[in-house]
């Protein structure tokens, strides 16, 4: 009984985590795909001209959704959480144009690192491409703005679940026995919390099971949680987060009048030796 206790602790496992300010580099990234690097925060990675022209695009998107999947924010764009492949790439075909309308008359920056680290891999043999199916392909990015209240307004998860179960006609569900990397650009974040916190632990399918979230990876409880160190980043609109989603992760609560956090999130990972895929 006790031993049964015991071996239900969560496991620590202490995260790598680097922060500076500057830009991103695509040595950066593939430190993160290859375990090297549990995080990376960089400070004023993009400029706070393109954040705020992203934001307003954003609030005034004719394509901006509430979800309705159990996760409460507001998006534009396509998630394959909890969705069969056929909806999920459906869905990414019809938002196209409203992603692609975000960044109207803008460099997009999400596209910018996909467009470099396809480059840099290429140099070493590794292709880099969207996730697709014969319903479609997987956009850059998708933009989204958590509306949970209290402790969490994105509560801890893995991105890992989803991937590792995402079904049939999923290419990406090979990407869950390497690490699934998540790359969030913030164009805009509340005066107040909004952290995006990583505690030190990384979720077995055992785990999972034993929290009731084999599938999703969401939501771990506060209890489960207790007496796991974790490290905040301190976000402000302009800058890029990037971790191993395998760790826990969520987003503290926010306060503050007016500005709303919004993230641009993309999720990639090697598929194969040779291949890495990208999708949202
Ligand atoms: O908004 C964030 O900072 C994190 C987003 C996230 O974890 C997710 O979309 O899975
Ligand atoms: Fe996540």
């Amino acid at each position: 009984m006790t031993t049964n206790q015991i071996s239900q602790a969560p496991a620590i496992s202490p995260p790598t985590i680097i922060e500076r300010t500057g830009s991103i580099s695509t040595a950066d990234i593939i430190s993160v795909l290859k375990g090297e690097i549990t995080g990376l925060h960089i400070k004023q990675a993009f400029s706070t001209e393109i954040a705020e022209e992203i934001t307003a695009n954003f609030v005034g998107s004719p394509g901006l959704k509430e979800r309705k999947d159990g996760v409460p924010g507001q998006y534009v764009g396509a998630s394959h959480y909890r969705k069969d492949s056929a909806t999920y790439f459906a869905e990414a075909e019809t938002a196209r144009q409203y992603v692609d309308a975000l960044f109207e008359n803008l460099v997009d920056p999400v596209r910018a690192i996909f467009d470099a680290l396809k480059r840099e891999l290429h140099n070493e043999g590794i292709e880099l491409r969207l996730a697709r199916s014969e319903h479609g392909q997987a956009n850059v990015s998708r933009a989204l703005s958590w509306s949970g209240s209290g402790t969490f307004s994105l509560d801890p998860h893995d991105d890992v679940a989803q991937v590792l179960c995402a079904g049939d006609g999923y290419e990406l569900s090979a990407v869950a026995n390497n690490i699934v990397a998540a790359l969030n650009f913030y164009p805009s974040m509340a005066e107040e919390g909004g952290n995006l916190r990583l505690w030190s632990h990384k979720p077995t399918v055992t785990d999972r099971k034993s929290q009731g979230v084999e599938t999703t990876g969401y939501p771990y409880s506060a209890a489960y949680l207790e007496g796991v160190p974790f490290r905040d980043f301190q976000l402000r609109a302009g800058d890029i987060g990037l971790i191993d989603g395998g760790f826990v992760h969520g987003v503290t609560g926010q306060s503050g009048n007016g500005k709303r956090r919004l993230v641009l999130n993309s999720f990639f990972g090697f598929a194969r030796p040779d291949l890495v895929l990208w999708w949202t």
